[in-house]
């Protein structure tokens, strides 16, 4: 056996060309596991879509979603050709490609000699991340054009943790995740992978991964829900917004008993003096008392994990969101280091990755700030919730036109009902999609873009977080469907236009792409991985891959004779000694803002406010999917309540309650359960559509992100993260 516990290697296949009738093997481009799939195709069309059991990374693990993404491609209600807003919002007349592009360049190039670049703004949607042309294009584009403005989804769900790694590692990314087959202690906090399938992690057998650790040893799961991943596994049930102070009291517990690994913060840290300054501040009793819990339950379950061999803490957006998200999210990495577990087997390490040089990416943290607010970015992302005024409120830099590519943030970020007035007020909105969907029903021009059947790609963003050494290609399975254009294309034609050199318009790289060579960035990745461990070295390396080579094994390669580099840590650490850095400024601000907090109401059952948290299923992605019927079947989610905060309220289970805070108020049907801690209800966002998907439509629900506020109060100003998790609400049972 070698490095690698049970590699498994996939096997050689011809290849079946994009569209021929037959089987393909490809995978998923839903969320970061990048499952392997069998796509059977008749006609030019995807008529089936089943979990590919020969994929060595996934071996036949797939979700829902991923078998059912066939509904998507061929949907009667998805946009195939160029849309122009025409009349009221979400009325559209279909245009050609020539229009469609002539018309937005026209607009920007007018727009930007008016009133400057700063008048252009963009929205970076979560799924571009899974396509590489799309990250890659979007990037490029904004770059050429000199835009600064990169609002998006990470201020709903990574600015804080990137702002963790900033301060600890010196740089915003990688993410540093759990050494899951060698871990015998887990400890998730705030993470529901069971569901979710992970985030900053690329590992599709999660499953599997966490029976095996609860076999050898233990897996905790601290959440307010008890989750599916807490279900099978030891469910800690804290307050929401509370996990800073457990975690300082249980690192205040692992100081005392002299159980912290002060030989190895002395050998690989700098700050570690002024934590246990801090920590010491911490009356770890009162603490607890925050969570929730009973102290001596927290001072064993410190001492546990602290003298496991094995052990990591795992964190999720339930740690890294709330009131103190950006604490949470640097905790999570000094609460690994306390013991000593980065690059330890079983403790926190980088992924693997398989593209060219290892370095530390992502920018900083301060400038760009928000126009208005003056909030810093993080790794060039602002605070979404500070996007509404900066298109409504006048003055120099003034937002007139917006860039989303995959964004639904009407739904997905906070202020819903704010964003829209805003958005409307637009001289330029473009949207990258396809569907209308709650916010591009605002858009002046909605460009439709490929599902990932139709775009050849590689895992890319998995490939800088894996825990096995995997590499797998893929051709588009079919052609694009109607007019739909891939998303660098696009950006190539609006730069030629506007006269600029990128993304690469010249008439030879647009020739070469059609070609399927190395001009798109998808073609460009091959050379990063020939040139990278895995790779062929054009030549040097006979046994190396390169997309030539991996078309011969479309079930994907666990790739052999690469050295596992967890121990190499520091490689990876941005700070120029590759020391940690456990403490910062920004960090004391943040710790003495917790010091300060009173503790969140609603917590007796018989308060007026409960806190709202979120859930995620596995039938649903952020704001859509919701229009395949498959996925919808169960119908509009309910808000969970626990049974005494139902009681002091006279709900009954399947009753309408209202929901509501200063920002807005929501009609939702209640399910009572215990599965809930006291004082806390929980509702998913991403829901109550009214846009062109008409099955999403009908299925009901609201939009949770209606309660959220916009603006510099609704933002934890040192991360720019929206405040759209523990909001303090009402619940009443709705008048009959
Ligand atoms: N209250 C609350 N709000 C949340 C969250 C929460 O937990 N609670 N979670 C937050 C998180 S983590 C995230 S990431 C955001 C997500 O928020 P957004 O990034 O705004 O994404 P979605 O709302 O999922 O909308 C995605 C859009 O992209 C389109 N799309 C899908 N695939 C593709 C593609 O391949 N190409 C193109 N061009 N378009 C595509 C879909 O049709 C859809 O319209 O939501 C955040 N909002
Ligand atoms: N099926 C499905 N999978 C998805 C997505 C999806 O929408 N659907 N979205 C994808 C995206 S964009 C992302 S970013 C990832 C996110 O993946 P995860 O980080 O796993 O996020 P969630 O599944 O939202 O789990 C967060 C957990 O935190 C808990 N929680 C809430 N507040 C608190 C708190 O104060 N303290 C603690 N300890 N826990 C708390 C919630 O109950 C929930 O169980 O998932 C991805 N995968
Ligand atoms: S777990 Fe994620 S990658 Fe796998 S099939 Fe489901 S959505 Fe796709
Ligand atoms: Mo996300």
């Amino acid at each position: 056996m070698g490095i690698w516990p049970d590699l498994q290697q996939g096997d050689r296949r011809m290849r079946v060309k994009t569209g021929q009738n037959g089987e393909h093997f490809t995978f998923c481009r839903i969320c970061e596991a990048f499952c392997g799939l069998v796509a059977e195709v008749a006609d030019g069309k995807v008529v089936a879509l089943r979990p590919d059991r020969s994929n060595p990374h996934s071996r036949g693990h797939v979700c829902v979603k991923g078998v059912n993404m066939h509904a998507v491609t061929h949907d009667p209600d998805r946009v195939t050709k160029p849309l122009k807003r025409k009349g009221n919002v979400g009325e559209f007349i279909e245009i050609e490609w020539e229009q469609a592009l002539d018309e937005i360049s026209d607009a920007l190039r007018s727009i930007m000699s008016e009133h400057g670049t700063e008048a252009v703004a963009s929205y970076l949607g979560n799924p571009t991340a899974f396509s590489t042309n799309a990250i890659m294009g979007f990037g490029e584009f904004l770059g050429a054009i000199g835009c600064r403005k990169f609002y998006g989804a990470a201020s709903q769900d990574t600015n804080a943790r990137m702002l963790g790694n900033y301060v600890v590692h010196g740089a915003p990314y990688p993410f540093n995740i759990p050494d899951l087959s060698r871990c015998d202690f887990l400890m998730i906090v705030g993470a529901n992978p069971l569901v979710s399938n992970g985030w900053g992690i690329c590992a599709p057998r999660m499953r599997h991964d966490l029976d095996a650790i609860a076999a050898r040893g233990r897996v905790v799961v601290v959440d307010p829900r008890r989750t599916e991943t807490a279900r099978p596994y030891e469910h800690v049930m804290v307050r929401p917004d509370s996990d800073a102070w457990l975690l300082l009291a249980m690192m205040r517990v692992i100081i005392d008993e002299g159980l912290a690994d002060t030989d190895w913060l002395a050998a690989h840290s700098e700050g570690w003096g002024e934590l246990f300054d801090a920590i010491a501040r911490i009356d770890p009793v009162a603490a607890a008392a925050r969570t929730g819990l009973a102290f001596d339950d927290v001072a064993a379950l410190a001492r546990d994990f602290a003298t496991s061999e094995r052990a990591a803490l795992y964190a999720g957006l339930g740690l890294c969101r709330g009131y103190h998200g950006a604490l949470g999210a640097f905790l999570y990495n000094a609460f690994n280091a306390l013991t000593g577990r980065y690059g330890r087997p079983g403790g926190t390490r980088f992924g693997l990755n398989l593209i060219g040089a290892v370095k530390p990416f992502g920018g900083g943290h301060g400038a760009p700030y928000t126009r208005i607010g003056h909030i810093p970015s993080i790794a060039g992302m602002l605070a979404t919730a500070m996007l509404p005024a900066d298109i409504e409120e006048p003055g120099e830099g003034r937002v007139r036109a917006l860039l989303m590519s995959a964004g639904n943030p009407v739904l997905s970020a906070p202020g819903g009902a704010v964003l829209e007035r805003a958005l409307s007020q637009l001289e330029l909105f473009v949207s990258f999609d396809f569907y209308v969907n709650e916010s591009n029903r605002l858009a002046t021009h909605i460009l439709p873009t490929p599902t990932f059947l139709e775009r050849a790609d590689w895992p890319f963003v998995g490939m800088g977080k894996l825990l096995q050494p995997f590499l797998q290609y893929t051709d588009a399975v079919i052609e694009p469907v109607g007019e739909v254009r891939d998303d660098y294309w696009i950006y190539c034609e609006i730069a030629r236009r506007l006269g600029l050199d990128a993304p690469s318009p010249s008439p030879e790289k647009q020739a070469a792409a059609r070609r399927g060579e190395l001009a798109d960035p998808v073609g460009q990745l091959d050379a990063a991985i020939r040139q990278g461990p895995a790779g062929d070295r054009y030549g040097d390396n006979p046994d190396g891959w390169s997309r030539d080579r991996l078309r011969d094994y479309p079930h994907g390669v666990m790739v052999e004779n690469i050295p596992d580099d967890f121990d190499k840590w520091q490689e990876r650490i941005a700070h120029a000694d590759g020391r940690l850095r456990l403490w910062h400024p920004l960090i004391a601000a943040e710790f003495d803002r917790l010091l300060a907090s009173a503790a969140p109401e609603g917590m007796a059952g018989d308060t007026a406010n409960l806190i709202l948290i979120g859930r995620r299923d596995i039938r649903s992605m952020n704001s859509w999917m919701h229009n395949v019927d498959k996925l919808v079947r169960a119908g509009a989610p309910t808000l969970l309540i626990h049974p005494d905060d139902a009681r002091a309220r006279r709900i009954e289970d399947g009753d309408q309650v209202t929901v509501s805070n200063a920002n807005g108020s929501l009609t939702l049907a209640a399910e009572i359960c215990n599965d809930i801690v006291a004082g806390t209800a929980s509702y998913p966002h991403g829901w109550g559509h009214r846009a062109g998907w008409n099955r999403a439509n009908r299925t009901g629900g609201a939009n949770a992100n209606l309660l959220a506020g916009a603006g510099a109060e609704w933002v934890e100003t040192v991360s720019g993260m929206s405040l759209i998790d523990c909001l303090p609400v009402r619940v009443e049972r709705a008048p009959a």
